[in-house]
């Protein structure tokens, strides 16, 4: 499959698609490998981490060169995202030693639990944070003891492979960490049907989610879902307008609105509404769409032509705030602000995962809270607001797994991320993912 720069269209690679004999090839290798990889020592399985996240280091350069040319990141994200990744490698090397079981006091023996690896674990990753997103579920399920096959979205596999390389330079042994590039529906689906692999990892839409759970099912594979979402961003009258007006755009934009945490829906209390908006739309106005290696442009382009199609059929009326982006070659899409007279549009009930974010306003808190949950999606939110018992009420009030107060910021290697609804099952990262890649074996003996 031809590999597309989305800002500029060109080839940058001809990638082989895995058919289903591949598939299982790669699932025969994986399962080989286990049992070797599952005795090495902890300590040796730490360093081998360890040594896999200092060569990331020392590629971030290249890494984040391969991820702003296939995904269209701007190269502050892509920076970023590469030294995410060592990070998340750095945290999860630190767990072999610590992944113990219990001793727990019984009569007539000794009762002991185990944390034991799964076996063999298939990584689906979406094409919104390629390498981020495949480490999120490859470094811990490696740390637990599994063996990885990693199957990147079927458009940006090229940080993904290299990621691999690098996994094997570093002395990962031959097969603990495969990457498959293929379709979703053969690759992808290979991996969630066959019985040898005992988890799927799993980041993408959710509709394929829930495909991919019922498939699942068949074999009672274990599953962790990362899903859509349509967060909300709550301002109240209360808040420092000023620093939630300058912020939001980031909030939504960022990635051009490639983000399952996107806060899409700005809720406003009515009182500030119309001061907001004027504010919002100067802070767009001020946006820069274009080539994603000027380290002045906040958007790069959208993946494909096909999702820039998808996105496009959102804006359907005028938009009360529009930016500009640059003509000819690349997927590119203005920054969009919407207003709506109903709140059933489809534009403020779908996930768009585009620049386009709406602003609609509520009177009090109660019915923030009502639109805020109002929806079959769950991820992230952020509430502002001076008031810090508002903060919490709400907080605790909206159904979502990831919410921030006067702040955006909702991912963190070190604190658990996933979502309520249909946002997803199961957290990744945080100190008790390692328990989403083992199996607890309780052992009694007898005296
Ligand atoms: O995702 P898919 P798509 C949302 C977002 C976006 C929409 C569609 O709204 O516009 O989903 O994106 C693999 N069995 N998100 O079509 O299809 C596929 O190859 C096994 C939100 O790209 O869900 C890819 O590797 N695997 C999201 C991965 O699943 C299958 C991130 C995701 O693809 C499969 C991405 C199957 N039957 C999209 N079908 C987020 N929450 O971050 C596909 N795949």
């Amino acid at each position: 499959m031809k590999i597309i720069n989305p800002a500029t269209e060109d080839v940058l690679a001809d990638v082989e698609l895995a058919d289903l004999a591949e598939t299982e090839r790669a699932v025969e290798r994986a399962r080989e490998a286990f049992p070797a990889w599952r005795d090495v020592a902890p300590g040796d399985r730490a360093r081998l981490l360890r040594r896999f996240a200092d060569l990331v280091d020392r590629h971030a350069d290249e890494l984040a060169g391969l991820e702003l040319a296939n995904a269209g990141h701007t190269i502050g994200n892509a920076r970023w995202e590469a030294g995410n990744v060592r990070d998340v490698l750095h945290f999860y090397a630190g767990a072999p030693e610590r992944n113990h079981g219990r001793q727990i006091p019984v009569a007539g023996g000794v009762d002991i639990t185990f944390a034991e690896p799964l076996g063999v674990v298939g990584v689906i990753v979406p094409w919104n944070f390629p390498m981020v997103i495949m480490m999120w579920g490859t470094a811990p399920a490696l740390a637990a003891g599994n063996t990885v096959i990693v199957k990147p979205a079927e458009w940006t596999p090229l940080t993904a492979l290299r990621l691999a390389e690098l996994a094997l330079e570093a002395g990962l042994p031959e097969g603990v960490l495969q990457v498959l590039p293929g379709a979703g529906e053969v690759a992808g689906a290979g991996l969630v049907d066959h019985p040898g692999v005992r988890k799927i990892v799993f980041t993408g839409s959710t509709e394929v989610g829930k495909l991919i759970a019922a498939r699942a099912a068949q074999n009672v594979k274990r599953v962790t879902l990362e899903l859509g979402g349509k967060s909300a961003n709550i301002v109240f009258a209360d808040s420092d307008l000023a620093q939630a007006a300058a912020t939001a755009p980031g909030a939504v934009f960022d990635n051009s609105g490639q983000d399952c945490c996107a806060r899409s829906r700005i809720l406003v209390q009515r009182e500030v509404h119309d001061e907001f908006l004027d504010r919002l739309g100067r802070a767009v106005g001020g946006l820069k769409v274009g080539d994603p290696a000027d380290p002045g442009t906040d958007l790069g382009p959208l993946i494909s032509a096909e999702h820039l199609e998808r996105v496009t059929s959102f804006v359907t009326g005028t938009p009360r705030f529009q930016g500009s982006c640059p003509p000819g070659r690349g997927y590119w899409f203005p920054p969009t602000v919407l207003t709506h007279d109903s709140l059933d549009d489809r534009a403020f009930t779908e996930e768009i995962f585009g620049p386009v974010v709406s602003v609609v306003p509520f009177t009090d808190e109660a019915e923030a809270i009502q639109i805020a949950n109002n929806t079959k999606y769950g991820l992230s939110g952020s509430i502002w607001t001076r008031d810090v018992g508002r903060a919490l009420r709400v907080a605790r009030a909206v159904e979502a797994g990831n919410l921030s107060v006067n702040s955006h910021s909702s991912v963190r290697y070190w604190t658990p991320f996933g979502g309520y609804k249909e946002s997803g099952l199961g957290r990744e990262l945080g100190p008790d993912a390692l328990a989403a890649f083992t199996e607890t074996k309780n052992v009694f003996i007898a005296h």
